[in-house]
């Protein structure tokens, strides 16, 4: 079967509904027909300044947000990235075959240190594509889904395994495709509907995290921006606020935007915001008890990525020794 491999950074308590809807609702859809890895990667958190006792926490907590969303152990490998050293390894080699220039396009990463300036901003800041394309290439993955900000990454992690295939024979990797989903590649932002939320917004108000208090998450959809004029209509040019709470309503309920569109036909923002915070609220009430069930029990859940470890480890080294064999590197007696 073909396979799949995604991940999210241990960067926040809580992951938001963008994480949600844009990646992990696919990762569950997408266990039935794949062969799948999703991985906690705790590397790329260290791109940021973490402290060590929240970020073992978020990590943990992170998982445990993949299982209550129905990642399913039992079909899926779930793992934490710095449990398999394989991913930093084959991440070196990588960044041997990358231009500077070629990595420095990022726009993440220009976007990230033009915020941090050139001091607060790492070099892992700037190699992390190369970790999440190590990550993707150590097993051989066909699919990546994620949400629209990553398609760039993705386009390297492509670019450097053509590049291995043309330096060192066909074979030497394999060219992942990204699986991005239109409807919900990009949730935008409470607050400011053209951007993207994010875990790292200027504002709490605009974001909803999974794990959020109800009665916050409630408010927070209440007074969601939205725009000039009275009419519930998609258009996310002219109304980027009413279109993304109705890309969340749509996505949360399965009912389609047409449906929706006419069902609030005449009636005002205000009705529509009610209704979805209680849409979001009966969704969360259930998956935060999920996750707490998993946190309160720490000692499974991490005999559970134990065992993720171990399969994805396996998988992996069979990767980068093909790797370190086509690349000319003496193999280890
Ligand atoms: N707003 C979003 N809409 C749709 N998908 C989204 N993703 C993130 N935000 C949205 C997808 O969620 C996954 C998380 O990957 P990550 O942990 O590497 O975080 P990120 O992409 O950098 O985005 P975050 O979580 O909001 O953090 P920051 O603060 O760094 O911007 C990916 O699949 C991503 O596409």
């Amino acid at each position: 079967r073909p396979r799949i491999f995604s991940g999210m950074q241990p960067t926040s308590d809580s992951l938001h509904l963008g994480n949600y809807l844009g990646a992990l609702t696919n990762w569950v859809s997408l266990q039935d027909d794949y062969d799948a890895l999703y991985c906690v990667v705790d590397l790329h958190a260290l791109t940021v300044a973490t402290d060590p006792a929240l970020l073992r926490d978020r990590t943990r907590s992170t998982a445990a947000q993949y299982l209550a969303a129905g990642v399913d152990p039992a079909r899926s490998i779930l793992f934490v990235q710095s449990h398999v050293a394989e991913h930093a390894e084959l991440a070196w080699v990588l960044s041997c075959h990358t231009g500077f220039g070629e990595a420095g396009r990022m726009t993440q990463f220009k976007d990230k240190s033009a915020r941090h300036g050139s001091d607060g901003t790492s070099v892992g800041l700037f190699t992390y594509p190369l970790l999440m394309a190590a990550d993707i290439l150590l097993y051989d993955t066909n699919l990546v889904p994620v949400g629209e900000d990553q398609r760039q990454h993705l386009e390297l992690s492509r670019n450097v395994a053509q590049r291995l295939n043309a330096r060192f024979g066909p074979g030497t990797a394999v060219v992942p495709e990204p699986h991005i989903v239109k409807a919900t590649a990009k949730i935008y932002d409470l607050q400011d509907p053209t951007a993207k939320m994010s875990k790292s917004a200027a504002s709490p108000n605009g974001i909803i995290e999974l794990r959020d208090d109800p009665k916050v998450v409630a408010k927070r959809i209440r007074s969601a921006v939205t725009d000039a004029g009275r009419e519930i209509r998609f258009d996310p040019e002219g109304k980027p606020g009413v279109s993304n709470l109705l890309t969340i309503f749509a996505a949360l309920t399965g009912r389609s935007i047409e449906a929706l569109e006419g069902e609030y036909a005449g009636r005002g923002y205000g009705d529509l915001k009610k209704d979805l915070a209680e849409v979001v609220v009966d969704f969360l009430a259930p998956f935060q008890t999920r996750v707490s069930g998993y946190l309160e029990d720490p000692a499974t859940l991490d005999d559970l990525l134990a065992d993720g470890a171990e399969r994805a480890r396996a998988l992996a080294r069979e990767t980068l020794e093909r790797v370190y064999d086509r690349l000319g590197l003496l193999p280890a007696r």
